[in-house]
C-alpha cells in the first residue's frame, strides 16, 4: 500500500521520465485520478517546460491514447442544451485548433468536453508556418500563434472522423474548414469542404476572420461575403445526406463596429441565413497590460487577454442580429463565471483552447461545476434560460 504521497511522487517520476523515456513512460499520465492539484502542481508546471509545439503535441498524444480518466459523472441537467437539433449535454466545448488532425475525438470526449471541433482542415495538406510558431505568454495566461493551418488535409482527416461516427457513445463533432494558402478560391475551398464532410459532421465551420483585407472597404466588402457565404449555404442545401449539417461562420474580434453591422446584416438574410456564429477568433491586437516577453511575436493572442475583447463582441452581434442567429462564445474562458459572462451576453454554447493548454483535463470538470453553482444560485433552471439576459 502506498501513501498518497508516495503515489504522488510515483507519478511526478513517471511523468518526469517523459522526457527522456518517451510513449512508455507517458503513461504516468495514465494514473491521473482526476486531481486538480496534481495538475495545478506538477503536470502543468512540467508540461510549462516544454516548448509550446512540444508541449501541445503531448498533449494531443495522451487524449489520443486516451490516458485520462474518463468523467464518470454524468454532467447536470443544468447544462444539457438543445440547439440545431442536436442534445448536448453540457455546453463546453474544445474550440478549433487543438485537435487539427480530428486525432483525439474520443479522448477529449471523455474529458467531458461537450462538443469538439476539429481542423481548421484545408482540403489539400499543408505545412503551415516555420517553427516556432507557437508562444506562450505565462505571465498573462495566453497564447500567440501563427501556426499558417498545418492540416493533413481533408482525405485523412475525414478518415479518422469516420471512424469515430460510427461509434456508439461519441463525441458531438464540428468540423471546421479551412482554405489552402495557395488558392486562389477561398469559396472553392470552403464548398470542397461542405462537400467532403457534410455527411459526418454534426456542424460545419467557416470563417471570415481575417480582420479587414486592405483596399476591400465598405460595401465591396459586404458583397463578396454575402457571395461567399450564399456559396456555401447553397452547397449545404444541396447536400443528399439524410440530416443538413448546420453551417456556423466564425468571426474575429478584431471588427470595427461598422464591419459587424455588416456581417449581421448579411447573415440574417434567406440565402446567406447561417445556422450559428462563432465569436471569436484569436486577436491580432496586442493589449498595452500584457507583461510576457513574447507579447511582440506576430500572430493571433488568445487567452485572458481576450477574454473581455470577446465578450463584448458577442454582445454587439447577439444585439446586431436580435438574438436570432445562436452564438458559441469562444475567448478566454478558464472557469465556470468566464462561461456564465459569455451567455449572459448571448451565447448558447461556449468554447475554450488556452485554459485547457495552461490548465489541463481537470479544467473542463471545474468549469462545468461552477457554471451548474452559478446558474443554480441565479434562479436559473438551464443554460438557455440565462442567454442573453445581461444584453
Ligand atoms: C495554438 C492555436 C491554434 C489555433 N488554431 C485554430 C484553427 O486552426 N482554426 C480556428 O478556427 N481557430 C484556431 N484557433 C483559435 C481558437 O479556436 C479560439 O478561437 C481562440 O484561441 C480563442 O479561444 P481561447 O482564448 O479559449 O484560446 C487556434 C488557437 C490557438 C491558441
Ligand atoms: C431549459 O428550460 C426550459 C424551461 O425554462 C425548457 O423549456 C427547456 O426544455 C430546457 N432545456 C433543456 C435542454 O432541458
Ligand atoms: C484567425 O485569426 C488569425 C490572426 O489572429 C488569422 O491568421 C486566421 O486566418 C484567422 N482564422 C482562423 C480560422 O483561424
Ligand atoms: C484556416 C483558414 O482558412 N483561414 C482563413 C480565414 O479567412 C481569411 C480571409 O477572411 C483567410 O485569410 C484565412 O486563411
Ligand atoms: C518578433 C519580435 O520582434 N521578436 C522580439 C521580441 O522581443 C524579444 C526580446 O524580448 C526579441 O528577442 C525578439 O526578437
Amino acid at each position: 500500500m502506498y501513501t498518497r504521497r508516495e503515489k504522488l511522487i510515483h507519478q511526478v517520476t513517471a511523468l518526469v521520465t517523459v522526457s527522456v523515456g518517451g510513449t512508455a513512460a507517458f503513461t504516468g499520465l495514465c494514473i491521473w485520478n482526476g486531481n486538480e492539484k496534481f495538475y495545478r502542481d506538477y503536470v502543468m508546471p512540467f508540461t510549462r517546460r516544454l516548448d509550446p509545439e512540444t508541449s501541445h503535441k503531448l498533449a494531443v498524444f495522451a487524449m489520443k491514447h486516451r490516458l485520462i480518466r474518463k468523467e464518470a459523472k454524468p454532467d447536470p441537467e443544468t447544462l444539457a442544451t438543445k440547439l440545431w437539433g442536436l442534445s448536448f449535454s453540457n455546453p463546453v466545448g474544445l474550440a478549433a485548433g487543438f485537435d487539427k488532425q480530428a486525432e483525439a475525438m474520443q479522448g477529449l470526449h471523455r474529458t467531458g468536453f461537450g462538443f469538439v471541433e476539429i481542423g481548421s482542415v484545408t482540403p489539400e495538406p499543408q505545412e503551415g508556418n516555420t517553427k516556432p510558431r507557437v508562444f506562450r505568454l505565462n505571465e498573462d495566461n495566453a497564447l500567440i500563434n501563427r501556426y499558417g493551418f498545418n492540416s493533413e488535409g481533408h482525405e485523412a482527416v475525414y478518415s479518422r472522423v469516420k471512424v469515430e461516427g460510427e461509434r456508439q457513445n461519441r463525441a458531438i463533432i464540428g468540423v471546421n474548414l479551412g482554405k489552402n494558402k495557395l488558392s486562389e478560391n477561398a469559396a472553392e475551398d470552403y464548398v470542397a469542404g461542405v462537400k467532403k464532410f457534410g455527411d459526418i459532421a454534426d456542424y460545419l465551420v467557416i470563417n471570415v476572420s481575417s480582420p479587414n483585407t486592405p483596399g476591400l472597404r465598405g460595401l465591396q466588402q459586404k458583397v463578396e461575403l454575402e457571395s461567399l457565404i450564399s456559396r456555401v449555404v447553397e452547397a449545404r442545401n444541396s447536400l443528399t445526406c439524410s440530416k443538413l449539417p448546420p453551417v456556423l461562420l466564425k468571426i474575429a474580434p478584431d471588427l470595427s463596429l461598422e464591419e459587424k453591422e455588416d456581417i449581421a446584416s448579411v447573415v440574417l438574410k434567406e440565402k446567406c441565413r447561417v445556422d450559428g456564429l462563432i465569436v471569436c477568433n484569436t486577436t491580432v491586437s496586442r493589449p498595452s497590460n500584457l507583461k510576457s516577453d513574447s507579447k511582440n511575436e506576430s500572430g493571433g493572442l488568445s487567452g485572458e487577454p481576450l477574454k473581455d475583447i470577446s465578450t463584448q463582441c458577442i454582445k454587439d452581434i447577439y444585439r446586431l442580429t436580435r438574438g436570432q442567429v445562436p452564438i458559441v462564445g469562444v475567448g478566454g474562458v478558464a472557469s465556470g463565471q468566464d462561461a456564465y459572462d459569455k451567455v449572459l451576453a448571448g451565447a448558447s454554447l461556449v468554447q475554450l483552447y488556452t485554459s485547457f493548454a495552461f490548465q489541463g483535463p481537470p479544467v473542463v470538470r471545474r468549469i462545468k461545476r461552477e457554471l451548474d453553482e452559478i446558474l443554480r444560485l441565479n434562479g436559473y433552471q438551464n443554460v438557455t434560460e440565462a442567454v442573453g439576459k445581461s444584453s
